[in-house]
C-alpha cells in the first residue's frame, strides 16, 4: 500500500501533542512504518522558523511575515521529510499542516485564502493530508489547558477573539471536506478523545483496504 499523510489539527490546547503518542502507537502496532513530525518544524530549517516565529520578544511581526514564514518551513519540510517518506510507501503524522495557515493567518491574520492557496500549491507542491483529525474544544477551555504549561509564545498571548476566529476557520475547513476531516471533540476525558482518535485511525485504513 502507498504511503499517506495524516495530520492532527486545533486550537492552542486541543490536546495534539497528548494525542498524538497515542496515535503513533496504534499506527506502529499495524506494522506500518511511520514519521512522525511537526508544524512550523521537523527539518533543521524549520526549527529555527519555530524559534523564530514562536518567540513572544518578537513584537510587531506583519501578517505577511507571519504566512511567509510557515510555509518557508512547510516547503522545506515536504521535499526534505514528507516527500521522500511518502514516495517510499512510509506514512507520516504531522502535529499541523496547511489547515493550520488558513484558521491562523487566514481566519486568524486576515490573510486572502486565495494567497494562502496560491502558496499551498507552489510551496507545500500542492500536497494535502489523506487524513486530518481536528481536535475541536470551546477556545476557553483550550486556553486554560495550555495555560498550565507556563510562558504563552507570541501566537499564544493573543486574544481570545482571534482564538474564536481559528475556531471557526477550522470548523468551516471542516465541514467543506466531510472526506479528509474527522472532528473529535476534545473537551471530553482524555481517555475518550484518545478513543475516538484511534477509532478514526481503524476507519481511515479500513476504507483504504477496502478500495485497494
Ligand atoms: N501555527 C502553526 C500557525 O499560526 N500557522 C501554521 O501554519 C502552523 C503550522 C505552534 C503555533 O504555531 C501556530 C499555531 C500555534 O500557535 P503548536 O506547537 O502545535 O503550534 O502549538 P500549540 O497549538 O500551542 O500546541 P500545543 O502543543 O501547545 O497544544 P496541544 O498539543 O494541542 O495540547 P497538549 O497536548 O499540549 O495539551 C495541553 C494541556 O492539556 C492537557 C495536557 O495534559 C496538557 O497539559 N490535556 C487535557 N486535559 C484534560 N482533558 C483532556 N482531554 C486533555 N488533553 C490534553
Amino acid at each position: 500500500m502507498s504511503g499517506c499523510l495524516i495530520s492532527l489539527e486545533g486550537g492552542e490546547g486541543a490536546g495534539k501533542s497528548t494525542v498524538l503518542a497515542d496515535l503513533r502507537a496504534h499506527i506502529e502496532a499495524r506494522g506500518i512504518v511511520l514519521r512522525v513530525t511537526r508544524e512550523p518544524g521537523g527539518t533543521a530549517l524549520g526549527e529555527s522558523i519555530r524559534d523564530l516565529v514562536l518567540d513572544g520578544s518578537m513584537q510587531d511581526v506583519c501578517a505577511e511575515s507571519e504566512l511567509l514564514l510557515m510555509f518557508a518551513a512547510r516547503a522545506q519540510l515536504v521535499r526534505e521529510l514528507i516527500r521522500p517518506a511518502l514516495e517510499r510507501g512510509d506514512w507520516v503524522l504531522t502535529d499541523r499542516f496547511t489547515d493550520a495557515s488558513y484558521a491562523y493567518q487566514g481566519g486568524g491574520r486576515g490573510q486572502p485564502k486565495e494567497r494562502i492557496a496560491d502558496l499551498e500549491r507552489w510551496a507545500a507542491d500542492g500536497l494535502r493530508p489523506d487524513l486530518t483529525l481536528l481536535l475541536d474544544l470551546p477556545v476557553e477551555m483550550g486556553r486554560a489547558r495550555a495555560d498550565k504549561r507556563g510562558v504563552p509564545d507570541r501566537i499564544e498571548s493573543e486574544q481570545a477573539e482571534f482564538f474564536d476566529r481559528v475556531r471557526a476557520s477550522y470548523r468551516a475547513r471542516a465541514e467543506k471536506e466531510p472526506g479528509r476531516f474527522r472532528i473529535i471533540d476534545s473537551s471530553r476525558e482524555l481517555a475518550e478523545v484518545r478513543d475516538a482518535a484511534c477509532a478514526a485511525i481503524d476507519q481511515f485504513m479500513a476504507a483504504r483496504s477496502s478500495a485497494s
